[in-house]
């Protein structure tokens, strides 16, 4: 199966050094946490969310078969679904098991390998289900195939939504809007504020995968944009930041250090941290404040018993 393709930037090595040169020459070192995704990145992201310390994945999952079978109550009419993200189409699979009348699946994602493969695989599982991978940025406005004339139901799962700034998901929401089109609905999954400790194991796993994931982005950095990182001296740290309600994961310099990309070189103190990632974490009214501000309406939301993850079905 081959992915369309669409708003994608000219050539993604220009934009991978475009950001890391930029991130790393600011005064709080950052690095964009989306090039944590290669294939080794992605297999790591798998194995955290096997980890029994990292909640929010098998929350989520443990909620979808119901979720489905109630949004498919309230649809009430035939819908074509759109997932932002897509990854592997694992959660998809639960929505498609329990929904009636879906006729189009579009899945969106930047990795179009990965996508092709999942896209035939979901295909070959769901034979009456058109799948229409499209390669994208689907942060921005995506145009759909002309083929897709039923309202849209899209699909945002993971609480990807919390590693955007509130400013960032307040744009991506709103793209997802126009993305979607008049009469769309959107199923999004959002972490919620919760105990500190619960948030702290969850991403400061004991096997150290998620410090592996972390330290991947210096290696990825290395391999292909010609870096030379020594991986070994820089140490995962993640924290919950009460004031902004977030998980922030940091990489930080173990000594005093010199580090070339490219012919562009940063002089690292000891003790220095690049900011890797944050992990917005919502309540119910804050989320539904930022939905709101980019033309949402909550309809219905559903959580576990203990209120660590909901999943909220917005309208516009
Ligand atoms: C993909 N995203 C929702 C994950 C999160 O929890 O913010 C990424 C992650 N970072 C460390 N562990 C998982």
């Amino acid at each position: 199966m081959e992915a369309l393709r669409c708003n994608l930037n000219p050539t993604f090595l220009d934009q991978f050094t475009n950001d890391v040169l930029t991130g790393l020459s600011q005064q709080q070192k950052t690095l964009p946490s989306k090039y944590f995704y290669n294939s080794r990145g992605s297999r790591l992201f798998d194995r955290i969310c096997d980890l029994e310390e990292y909640y929010p994945y098998r929350t989520e999952l443990s909620l979808l078969p119901r979720i489905a079978q109630e949004v498919s109550a309230l649809l009430q009419q035939p819908y074509d679904i759109v997932e932002f993200g897509a990854g592997s189409l694992v959660k998809i699979r639960l929505l498609l098991q329990h929904l009636e009348h879906i006729r189009n699946f579009v899945p969106l994602d930047i990795a179009g390998e990965h996508l092709n493969k999942a896209s035939a695989l979901l295909k070959s599982e769901f034979p009456a289900l058109s799948v229409m991978p499209i390669v994208c940025d689907f942060t921005r406005k995506v145009s759909l195939p002309t083929e897709l004339t039923l309202p849209r139901l899209g699909f945002f799962p993971g609480s990807t939504i919390g590693n955007f700034t509130p400013q960032a998901a307040q744009t991506f929401l709103s793209n997802a809007r126009k993305t979607l089109g008049p009469n769309a609905m959107l199923l999004i999954g959002v972490d919620s504020k919760k105990d500190p400790h619960i948030l702290h194991r969850a991403y400061n796993d004991s096997l150290g995968v998620t410090a592996e994931f972390n330290v991947n982005l210096l290696q990825r950095i290395n391999e292909e944009i010609c870096g030379d990182f020594d991986v070994q001296a820089f140490q995962h740290y993640a924290f919950y930041n009460t004031r902004q309600g977030r998980i922030e994961m940091h990489l930080v310099s173990q000594k005093r250090q010199e580090v070339t990309i490219g012919h562009t070189r940063f002089s690292f103190a000891e003790g220095e941290s690049i900011h890797t990632e944050n992990s917005h974490k919502y309540t119910t009214q804050e989320f539904r404040d930022l939905a709101q501000k980019a033309g949402w309406q909550i309809r219905s939301t559903w959580a576990d018993e203990q209120q660590l993850f909901r999943v909220h079905l917005l309208s516009s």
